[in-house]
């Protein structure tokens, strides 16, 4: 692969010939690619979408009957007498742990890796089937032995270690409900979700390394927790040891903490999996929602598991003999829930899991685990891909990355250019991208290419899956074919939400009320072209009206960022007594680079010729970082904020909360 690396292409708008960027330019302009001709499906599809079109409830329940082992098999597949309260293979029981080890261990297959650790400090560890399900089993019964039994919830605040598997694996082996938070979060925000939820048991780490630094997580866990009357124990991985913590092993408190390590070895090997109802509580997860509260969103037994399995085969084609998956999110989200835990292993795949950050020791640090363990499929999310963009080719071209056959993208819409970016670089032209859409609530993926089979147009999801079924409708409920509109979800699907934790109401609510109990409004607005190809647009309050016009603040963010002096934007709306509302875009150039009113004009200039002149910012600010939260979601509210002048509001969910205070000090300074 010859690339060269962009900062060296850019001059006065127009990339040299035969430069990197002068080929994504030209690839800008095509607008549907068709599968890659060297690409194999390895797992067929055909039948699926012509079964899940004739009778959808008929095709989950072959699936789920193909698919995942019962207990008991199930003889009603769908209860839909009193939605939005659906259930799915109710009279089935089975458990997810049994489903995602012990079968893949009984069928001689305990000796395949589970996941390739790669730590931050160069560390590898290869777990097997058969460790995993001898770890989870004690693990269980290490649990049990804390009072832990069915319906109980327990806390799990990991970083990205093999012993996350093993704790939620653990709880499902028993019937107990995981609620992960996310390692990223500080402890206060833990806090507030083991209150919430009732936690009874927090697992947690006494240190976690993060980019050559440790945080010491268990005693800032104990500063926030030690009041909280429902935990009534800690268990805590010793995972970094004294020495990373200044020479003292993390604090414990008698009676209350228990070592992971000691709950484990003195505990009995064998934990046969409980008979679970298919609605039994698998997991809450708080979501990384809009508003102010977060929302526990509740997803129960075996619709969860038939929704992550099927997609995680479907969509990455994953021949478990075969394949060396990757995916880079961290489990604490639901991206890491369906397709690093679930998903993977209750197909039997083996995984990469990697506990660093993507930019350390060095840039190149994703791309030499793709070379090393020959990983086919990677799937990481938009914000990632233009970080590495912004860093350059030169750090991928050092890795042979010739491995890869499939790429998947996941969280936002992603903007051509990084479409083509990801396209070109890392796939090297040959690799289908799955751009996936979905959500918490959806539990897996929704709207997403069949690899080897959709033809793929940048920035758009495609097609739904078989057997889901979006849809448009105008503001007042009126369905729409193509063009515009609220994005709803007209039938119930395994895979769904159930309800939100203990607050049956704000479910209905939020989700269920405007358009009724039986349609799922989704919170995202979308289009629908003229092939049936979905584009999201974003969340509903993403959307900018300009004197009557409606613009997406993705649009025009991805066309500012295919300017070529551009790294990343954000767009967002502030109110104009001209047009109602107007744009205000906050920009990082490339490179460093300082921005003049030269690269203004030019920008304003490009983008009218993109989308046209009602989609010129009225204002750009430069922005030498944009506020995001921890999974790498631009708040633009924040961002709102600032533009329109108000007082900044509570920044301590961004990962670096330094730049909206850097963001407000320029605004001033401009006047
Ligand atoms: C899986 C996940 C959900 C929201 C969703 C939408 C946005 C996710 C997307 C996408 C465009 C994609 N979103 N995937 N937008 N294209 N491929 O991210 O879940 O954290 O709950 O976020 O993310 O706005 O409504 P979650």
């Amino acid at each position: 692969m010859t690339t060269t690396d962009q900062a060296g292409a850019s001059r006065a708008g127009e990339p040299e010939a035969g430069t990197l960027e002068a080929e994504l330019e030209r690839l800008l302009s095509v607008e549907s690619f068709d599968p890659p001709a060297g690409f194999t499906r390895r797992r067929p599809v055909e039948a699926d979408a012509a079964a899940a079109a004739a009778d959808p409830v008929a095709f989950w329940a072959d699936k789920a009957r193909e698919l995942l082992d019962w207990d008991t098999p199930f003889t009603t597949v769908l209860n839909d007498a009193n939605p939005p309260f659906y259930k799915w293979f109710e009279d089935g029981e089975l458990n997810i742990s049994a489903n995602c080890l012990d079968r893949h261990v009984a069928a001689g297959r305990g000796d395949r890796v589970a996941f390739h650790w790669a730590g931050e400090e160069g560390e590898r560890r290869a777990v097997t089937y058969a460790d995993l399900l001898d770890e989870t089993q004690r693990l269980a019964n290490g649990l049990r032995s804390l009072g832990v039994g069915r319906g109980d919830v327990v806390g799990i605040f990991l970083p990205m270690i093999p012993q996350v598997a093993a704790a939620m694996l653990a709880c499902a082996r028993i019937g107990a409900v995981h609620n992960v938070v996310f390692g990223g979060f500080a402890p206060s925000a833990v806090k507030e979700r083991m209150e919430v939820s009732d936690a009874k048991v927090l697992i947690t780490v006494d240190g976690a390394r993060r980019k050559g630094r440790t945080a010491p997580v268990k005693a800032a866990v104990d500063a926030e927790m030690g009041d909280l009357k429902s935990l009534e124990r800690i268990v805590v991985v010793e995972a970094v040891g004294a020495a990373a913590l200044g020479g003292a092993r993390a604090p414990m408190t008698p009676g209350r903490d228990v070592w992971y390590e000691e709950l484990v070895a003195a505990a009995d090997p064998v934990c046969p999996p409980e008979p679970m109802s298919a609605e039994a509580p698998l997991f809450i997860l708080y979501s990384s929602g809009s508003t102010a509260k977060p929302k526990g969103i509740l997803h129960t037994t075996g619709g969860y598991l038939l929704g992550a399995t099927y997609t995680y085969q479907t969509v990455f084609d994953i021949d478990p003999e075969s394949d060396v998956y990757w995916c880079s999110a961290d489990v604490g989200w639901i991206t890491g829930h369906s397709y690093i835990i679930y998903g993977p292993l209750s197909s039997g795949a083996t995984s990469v899991m990697y506990e660093g950050a993507p930019d350390y020791p060095d840039f190149d640090v994703w791309w030499k685990l793709i070379d090393e363990y020959k990983v086919t499929v990677f799937y990481t999310a938009p914000t990632a891909i233009r970080a590495c963009m912004k860093w350059g080719a030169q750090y991928p071209d050092r890795h042979d990355l010739s491995s890869l056959r499939l790429l998947g993208t996941v969280g936002e819409p992603i903007n051509p250019k990084a479409w083509l970016w990801y396209h070109k670089v890392i796939g090297g032209g040959r690799c289908p991208i799955v751009d996936t859409w979905w959500q918490t609530e959806t539990g897996a993926i929704m709207i997403s290419p069949i690899p080897g089979v959709t033809a793929t147009k940048p920035g758009s999801a495609t097609r739904p899956l078989p057997g889901i079924t979006p849809a448009l409708l105008t503001e007042d409920g009126q369905p729409l074919t193509e063009g515009t509109g609220v994005l709803v979800i007209t039938q119930p699907w395994p895979s769904m939400l159930r309800t939100l934790y203990k607050d049956d109401e704000r479910f209905v609510k939020t989700y269920f009320s405007r358009f009724g109990p039986t349609t799922y409004l989704v919170g995202d607005a979308a289009r629908v072209d003229a092939d049936g190809y979905f584009w999201i647009i974003g969340r509903i309050d993403d959307v900018i009206n300009v004197s009557g016009h409606r613009l997406s603040t993705a649009e025009v963010e991805s066309a500012i960022v295919a300017h070529e002096a551009v790294a990343e934007a954000a767009v967002v709306a502030q109110a104009d007594e001209q047009t109602g509302q107007a744009i205000v875009a906050f920009v990082t150039l490339a490179g460093g680079r300082a921005g003049d009113d030269a690269t203004v004009a030019e920008l304003r200039d490009h983008v009218a010729t993109r989308i046209g002149k009602l989609a010129r910012p009225k204002r750009i600010i430069w922005a030498e970082d944009l506020p995001k939260t921890r999974s790498g979601k631009i708040m633009r509210r924040l961002l709102r904020d600032v533009a329109e002048g108000r007082a900044l509001g509570d920044v301590t969910t961004l990962r670096d909360p330094t730049v909206m205070a850097a963001l407000a000090a320029k605004i001033a300074e401009a006047g």
